[in-house]
């Protein structure tokens, strides 16, 4: 029977492969595992208690926030403002990043973007959510507050990254960029237990991920792809919920394709809080993640803290053969009917 490994335990080991560390990742990260045991309390029993539904408001992006969002979007503050680790917080249901005022971050050097709770729209049929975040070294300087800069870095700068998905178990994946590894929560002893280590995506799955319900609005070479994998018989599995429909694809290989749209002409999902953390864990694992246009997630410059992008992200064979459909099918930009 392997030893029980907790979270903060495999974090602190980690942190004796860098002998110049002074432990400031190190509390970061177990802090954010703090605030993931915390939201996790209450999204199982969402439907106990009256935090359920929406609470009437929208959120900086637009989108109607359910009260379970709200609650996961406070408790990550709250933990990240007393972690003394972190300067600066982006998060996707508030319009600007928080400065932490120095005098309880340390003048602390880095800075966490996160979406609290993704997928929230499902909470109320009981389907998984998740939280997506990732950590960027503070390049502003270190005497003031942290700046919009802090926040607007490529995806390749990201120090650390990674998920929580609340599920039939709730799952905490991450990657510091050595590799990816999962923490399963023991609710009996109320640690995360490390589960599944150095997680690799399969070069190739029998899963194509995607809502169907656009593909007509999708571009020629979209519809192409889609066809194209529904002529091999794979099957199609669209949770609607990001972090559980790549979740499943990192442990079961697969594509995971959000194309542009009428309604949304640069892709729905967010750069900076979803895109980027979850492009950085699936690289570490092996794979890939692009956009349509075929540019790489990671190396794309952020402009906006809410900026959507779109995203193909999956097994490395299969976004390979994705490309191809593109550079085959794809009609130049002023040809494209309107
Ligand atoms: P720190 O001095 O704690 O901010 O750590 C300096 C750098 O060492 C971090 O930015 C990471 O690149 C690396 N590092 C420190 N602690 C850890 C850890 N627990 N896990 C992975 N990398 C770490
Ligand atoms: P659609 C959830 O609202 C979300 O942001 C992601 O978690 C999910 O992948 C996507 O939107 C679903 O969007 O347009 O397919 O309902």
């Amino acid at each position: 029977m392997n030893r029980i490994v907790t979270l903060d335990e495999f974090i602190i080991q980690k942190q004796k492969d860098f002998a110049y560390a002074s432990g400031e990742l190190t509390g970061l990260l177990r802090d954010i595992g703090v605030a993931a045991k915390i939201v996790n309390r209450e999204v199982n029993k969402a439907g106990l208690v009256n935090i359920l539904g929406e609470d009437g408001s929208a959120n900086a992006t637009g989108d109607t926030v359910q009260k379970l969002d709200m609650y996961a979007n406070e408790k990550l503050i709250d933990c990240l403002k007393n972690s003394g680790e972190c300067c600066g917080i982006a998060s996707e249901e508030n319009e600007s990043f928080i400065p932490i005022p120095s005098v309880e971050s340390k003048n602390a050097k880095y800075v966490v973007v996160f979406d609290p709770l993704d997928g929230s729209s499902n909470i109320d049929v009981n389907v998984s959510v998740g939280t997506i975040f990732g950590i960027y070294r503070r390049i502003s300087d270190v005497s003031g507050p942290c700046e919009m800069k802090d926040f607007l870095q490529k995806g390749t700068e990201l120090v650390a990254a990674g998920y929580v998905i609340y599920g039939t178990s709730t799952i905490l994946v991450y990657t510091t960029g050595r590799g990816v590894n999962g923490f399963t929560l023991d609710p009996t002893i109320g640690e995360f237990c490390l589960s599944h280590k150095d997680i690799k995506i399969p070069n190739r799955g029998q899963y194509y991920s995607v809502n169907q319900g656009y593909y007509l609005k999708f571009d020629v070479e979209m519809r192409r792809y889609i066809d194209y994998c529904s002529d091999l018989n794979l099957r199609l599995r669209y949770i609607g919920s990001m972090v559980s429909d790549i979740h499943r694809t990192l442990f079961q290989g697969g594509i995971f394709l959000y194309p542009n749209t009428r309604k949304y002409p640069q892709g729905k999902l967010r750069l900076l809080y979803e895109c980027n953390p979850l492009a950085f864990v699936v690289e570490q694992a092996g794979g890939k993640a692009i956009t349509t246009q075929l540019n790489r997630i990671l190396d794309i410059e952020p402009s906006d803290l809410h900026e959507r992008q779109t995203i193909v992200i999956g097994s490395p064979d299969m976004i390979d053969e994705m490309k191809e459909f593109v550079e085959r099918y794809s009609v130049p930009a002023y040809t494209k009917a309107t």
